[in-house]
């Protein structure tokens, strides 16, 4: 099988500059040979160079932030998911910022209508137009998928396709007010560090795809922010967040969902290597780059 890397060096759903240069350190870490060595095809052809537009052209449209910036870059990638998708390939994105998970996702769902999608945060990116205190909207893209909150025209060509019970969530610790009562009233599952820690990850991961996924059956979009890990597994991230999912954690996820044989994208975000020092950088690009292989069927024995 082949696998195509999508490499997405862009920040702007989010204020902090570095997370651009995520995919970058990734791929030098020698993200492509170890894919290679696991049996895979692997095709990239150079990060995705983005149209730029400049802030002075991209205000504000209410609090959201360089909206015009995210809407075109997003929908490019949207475009270069489902390209992929549609070639049989497995596109593997690599962050930049999590608001690039409303392209992959949009382009997942062009080739693959009943996949269902397993969201791995610290955060549950769901704030809405009214919900959203920062403006960021890479704390944004689910509510867009979902098509819930107000529709902004710039993000029209963002099709609803995502359906509420075809989300489920896991390592949660991060959630604004206005986004615990989108979840309640979407009835949106969502496993969080205390469902982790009550059940353990096993059993968390069984429930989290007999929910999305009862027969499995379904192809699955996996979006992996490196932030769902804790700070002392990867520091160099723009938002991390105290007790969060240990290394075997995470990747016990990765494993599980490869074991299912029905993955069918993957995205391993906001690994951003200006935060921290090299050390924490050098150690947190590797988890990247071993969350990717486990996701893509690396096994311990
Ligand atoms: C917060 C933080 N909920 C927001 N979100 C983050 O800005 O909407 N997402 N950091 O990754
Ligand atoms: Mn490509
Ligand atoms: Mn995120
Ligand atoms: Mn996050």
């Amino acid at each position: 099988r082949t696998v195509a890397i999508v490499g997405c060096p862009f920040s702007g759903g989010q204020p902090k500059l570095g997370v651009d240069q995520g995919p970058i350190h990734l791929v030098e870490a020698g993200l492509i040979s170890q894919l290679e060595e696991l049996g895979w095809k692997v095709k990239f052809d150079g990060h995705h160079q983005f149209e730029e537009i400049n802030a002075a052209a991209d205000p504000p449209i209410g609090i959201l932030k360089n909206p015009r910036l995210v809407s075109r870059v997003t929908e490019a990638v949207a475009k270069a998911v489902g390209a992929h998708a549609a070639q049989g390939e497995l596109p593997l994105t690599l962050g930049g910022d999590h608001s690039l998970a409303m392209g992959t996702i949009s382009g997942t769902l062009m080739k693959y209508p009943d996949a269902c999608v397993v969201w791995i945060d610290a955060h549950a990116d769901i704030n809405t137009v009214e919900t959203t205190g920062s403006g960021n909207i890479h704390g944004m893209p689910v509510s867009f998928l979902l098509g819930i909150g107000s529709k902004v025209d710039e993000f029209s060509w963002v099709k609803p396709l995502l359906k509420a019970d075809r989300l489920v969530y896991i390592g949660l610790r991060d959630i604004d007010a206005g986004e615990k009562k989108i979840l309640r009233d979407n009835n949106i599952k969502a496993f969080s560090m205390h469902e982790v820690d009550k059940y353990g990850i096993g059993k968390v991961v069984d429930m989290a795809l007999d929910h999305v996924n009862p027969n499995r059956d379904r192809p699955i979009h996996l979006s992996f922010d490196v932030d769902a890990l804790d700070p002392t597994v990867a520091p160099s991230t723009g938002t991390p967040v105290r007790g969060g999912l240990t290394f075997r954690e995470g990747h016990y996820i990765c494993e599980a969902i490869s074991e299912t044989g029905l993955l069918v994208a993957l995205d391993i975000m906001e690994v951003n290597p200006s935060l921290a020092d090299p050390a924490s950088v050098k150690q947190t690009v590797a988890v990247g780059c071993s969350l990717a292989r486990s996701a893509l069927g690396e096994t311990l024995l």
